[in-house]
């Protein structure tokens, strides 16, 4: 009949102007090259390494010869240490005055630099014998975590800003806000600088943000939940957060350990989208 045809017209027609809008809509939301950051890694185990439990790690950098520098948190217990990789043996030992909570800790030309817990005071230390040479004041809210492209350092102090600062007189020379999907990165923790993007312990998780340091972009997160939860399955129940993060320039070793980890492990990036 008539009245028939008009319906079947008339849904036809709605179909055309439906899949028209679709697709106009899929024009405009279909995955654009930006799209692919951040871009999202597990990780593989290449080596593990023996890691000293007691050390509440704060701060963790390579610099060569096997040689870890690393520096550990709580009251009276906060030390900075030289460590041999292979070992986990801590060959120099230095402890920290009672009243300081050690964190962050970078390597610029030869020495030590050190931030502290809910303090703005910092200490500068020899690489060799971690004798204390200096003692400075920073500008940034807390002292948490501190990485260097041997030009400026970098710190962190558990909000969501990436700080550049002078390395001769600790002024702020830059800041940068870490967004993801539209919000901050809050909790930005133990740093290192690699390959040119500044990589980043997220407190209380266990991912590590990688951040341009151009303009804090977040360029990707890698996921590490398997390290912690395999030491507690085989019965670690003692320990604390995935922190600290190294970078073998040389030979391109990435290194990661906790706080009270028993073990340090060299990883290896796999891209998963
Ligand atoms: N920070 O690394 C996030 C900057 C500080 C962690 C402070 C953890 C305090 C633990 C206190 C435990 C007392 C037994
Ligand atoms: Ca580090």
């Amino acid at each position: 009949s008539q009245a028939c045809l008009i319906v079947t017209g008339f849904l036809t027609l709605s179909f055309i102007v439906l899949l028209a809008l679709t697709s106009e809509v899929w024009d405009t939301y279909k995955p654009q090259q930006d799209d692919l950051f951040p871009r999202i890694y597990n990780i593989e185990v290449l080596n593990e390494f023996p890691h000293d439990p007691n050390a509440f790690t704060q701060g963790l950098l390579y610099a060569g010869n096997d040689t870890l520098y690393e520096s550990t948190g709580l009251l009276r217990k906060s030390s900075v240490r030289k460590v041999a990789l292979q070992t986990g043996k801590v060959e120099v030992l230095q402890k920290m005055d009672d009243s300081y909570f050690g964190e962050g800790l970078t390597l610029l030309d030869e020495r030590l630099f050190q931030v502290t817990w809910l303090k703005d005071t910092g200490f500068i230390y020899d690489r060799n014998n971690l004798s204390k040479v200096e003692k400075f004041t920073h500008q940034m809210k807390d002292g948490w975590g501190l990485a260097t492209d041997e030009k400026v350092l970098f710190g962190s102090d558990g909000s969501s800003t990436l700080y550049l600062i002078n390395p001769q007189n600790f002024k702020v020379i830059g800041k940068h806000i870490v967004t993801y999907n539209g919000r901050e990165v809050h909790n930005l923790n133990e740093l290192e600088y690699i390959n040119g993007e500044v990589w980043a312990n997220v407190w209380q998780t266990d991912c590590i943000a990688r951040i341009s340091p151009k303009d804090g972009t977040l360029l990707g997160w890698v996921l590490l939940h398997n390290l912690r939860e395999n030491l507690v399955r085989a019965g670690n129940n003692g320990i604390d957060v995935l922190n600290g993060i190294a970078w073998d320039s040389a030979k391109k070793r990435i290194f990661v350990t906790g706080k009270h980890w028993p073990k340090l492990y060299e990883i290896k990036l796999h891209q998963v989208n």
